[in-house]
């Protein structure tokens, strides 16, 4: 294949070097994002570095004691060797001082991933300054969780049909897929698509810089998360990506204005690309909306650039996209009024307003009496809440479904029937705002898990002249929601709830505006 002279599916827009206003504003922009504390200290970086080193260690030694107990000779059962890779925001270079290290594990054939879960886990559990080991072999992609010094730690496992992992192992070649466990190739695929962005951008520091941006962006307007139907981390990645592609000379606050000023107008559902789909060796679907109809529906595709493709954004629903395409808007105009002085980067990271933006709002809470089932029950009814706004898309004058990204974890003790109650359809009880474990004696009461969900509901107005309030009707919807989710295979009646309510804004409970800045006074402000 001829080497073309650009990285992407297009040549760039523009090759031109930076303008003197252009270096202003990232210099403004890059002191906004330090005073925000986004960036670690050198010595927590350090002490990462350290967390890696000791975890290639004990890596290599795993796949050395599990090479003995295959038999294996001294000598070659240290030369089975063995690997760390890591991938999502570490490996990227746009981590915070909270985030966790992802990493993967890959060790040779002759290690099974029973050991992974078996003599790993137990080597892990061992180590000086690890805690929290818990592991989810069960899980469609496995996994040991940690913390290792004080980093949380996602370990996933790969065994590839190789005889040795030495040390200069890439996972380029798509032929390491070959004659893989599923699990095992979609373990592979987070490290697989970070290291391809990073080789598909023309200048990492710039894009690292830009997504830091942009993902501070997201999260201060609610628009991070895959599970919601937004784009998750992997997606604005590729996003930024695409943009510094098309504007390979670009600094960080030419292509943040570009970014918003595309994103708007994109033409969806044209997708976004880092390189053209390749076919490959496995017999797995890749990405192609002319062969499925289901990648058709996909509204706002954005491809994964390592085989096999998929869309990292299946979950984007009419209204998530709406709201997203409203805020590129937005940011789009403060990006400009940034560049031309008339306001500072500060705004473009103001808060969003979800709570205060509409009048009325769908209310989902999820309750069960343990800290373990809440979280499963939690986790499934989260899962479903795309589906009820996919379903509240349909109902007649009710223009905008907007889930918002985050639920809200509560543990109430209640001291009689009528407060469990109260507190399984979502309400805070005044007497329960304060009382504790202390305050309830043993044997006495409950305590109820309960995790509740929130979606804004933009209705039409009325016509001019119409009489009484405009008839929502939305019980379809919930009750179809509400069937959907005790579908679940491990649904239990007696020890779980979700219930849907319609509330006013004025309804909305205390906590949901908790650890925000107070409200700028309204000026003759109407909700929509
Ligand atoms: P942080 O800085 O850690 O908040 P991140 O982008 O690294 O940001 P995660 O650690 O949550 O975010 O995820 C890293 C990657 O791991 C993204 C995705 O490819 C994969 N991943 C995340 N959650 C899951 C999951 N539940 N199952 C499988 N893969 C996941
Ligand atoms: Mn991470
Ligand atoms: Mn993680």
């Amino acid at each position: 294949m001829a080497t073309q002279p650009y990285l992407g599916v297009t040549p760039p827009i523009s090759v031109a070097p930076p303008t003197a206003r252009d270096l202003e504003v990232s210099k403004t922009l890059i002191e906004e994002l330090k005073s925000r504390n986004i960036y670690e200290s050198p010595q927590e970086g350090r002490n990462r570095e350290m967390v890696l080193g000791r975890l290639d260690k004990l890596v290599k030694d795993f796949v050395y004691r599990a090479s003995l107990h295959r038999g294996f000779s001294e000598a070659k059962a240290r030369e089975a060797g063995g690997k760390i890779f890591t991938f999502g925001s570490y490996r990227l270079g746009v981590h915070g001082p909270g985030s966790d290290i992802d990493t993967l594990l890959v060790v040779p054939r002759h290690v099974e991933r029973e050991d992974f879960h078996t003599l790993f886990e137990a080597m892990l559990k061992e180590t000086d300054g690890v805690l929290e080991v818990t592991s989810v072999p069960e899980a469609f992609v496995p996994i040991i969780k940690c913390t290792f010094q004080g980093i949380d730690i996602d370990l996933l496992f790969a065994r590839l049909a190789l005889p040795t992992i030495p040390d200069d192992l890439e996972l380029k070649d798509d032929n390491l897929l070959r004659n893989l466990d599923e699990r095992c190739v979609r373990s592979l695929g987070g490290s697989r698509v970070t290291d391809e962005m990073l080789r598909l951008v023309p200048d990492v520091p710039v894009f690292r810089d830009a997504l830091r941006t942009i993902k501070l962006w997201a999260q201060q307007r609610a628009v991070y998360g895959n599970v919601m139907g937004f784009c998750g981390g992997v997606a604005w990645a590729m996003l930024v990506a695409r943009i510094c592609q098309l504007y390979p000379k670009g600094c960080v606050g030419s292509i943040i204005s570009r970014f918003f000023i595309i994103m708007h107008q994109w033409q969806w559902p044209a997708p976004v690309l880092l390189k053209p789909i390749e076919e490959g060796p496995l017999q797995v679907r890749v990405w192609n909306p002319k062969l499925y109809p289901q990648d058709r529906s996909h509204r706002m595709p954005i491809i994964t650039p390592a085989y096999p493709s998929m869309c990292s954004t299946h979950n984007v629903t009419l209204s998530t996209q709406q709201i997203m395409t409203a805020e590129f808007k937005r940011a789009a105009e403060i990006v400009d009024r940034v560049f031309v002085g008339s306001t500072t980067w500060k705004e473009l990271f103001q808060p969003h307003d979800f709570f205060s933006k509409y009048r009325y709002y769908l209310q989902i809470t999820a309750s069960s009496g343990s800290a373990d089932v809440q979280l499963k029950w939690s986790g499934t009814v989260e899962s479903r809440i795309r589906q009820l706004v996919m379903k509240l898309e349909y109902v007649d004058s009710l223009l905008l479904a907007h889930p918002f990204v985050k639920s809200f974890d509560r543990v109430s003790y209640c001291l009689d029937e009528a407060e469990q109650r109260a507190v399984s359809i979502g309400e805070v009880p005044a007497a329960l705002e304060k009382r504790t474990e202390a305050d309830v004696l043993p044997g006495q009461g409950a305590t109820v898990h309960t995790t509740t969900f929130y979606i804004g509901l933009q209705i039409e107005r009325k016509p001019a002249g119409a009489q009484g309030p405009r008839k929502l009707d939305i019980s379809y919807p919930t009750n179809e929601f509400t069937k959907l989710v005790k579908m679940w295979d491990n649904y239990d009646a007696d020890t779980m709830g979700v219930i849907v309510r319609y509330i006013k804004s004025s309804a909305l409970p205390a906590y949901v505006h908790a650890g925000r800045e107070p409200e700028p006074a309204k000026t003759g402000g109407v909700k929509r």
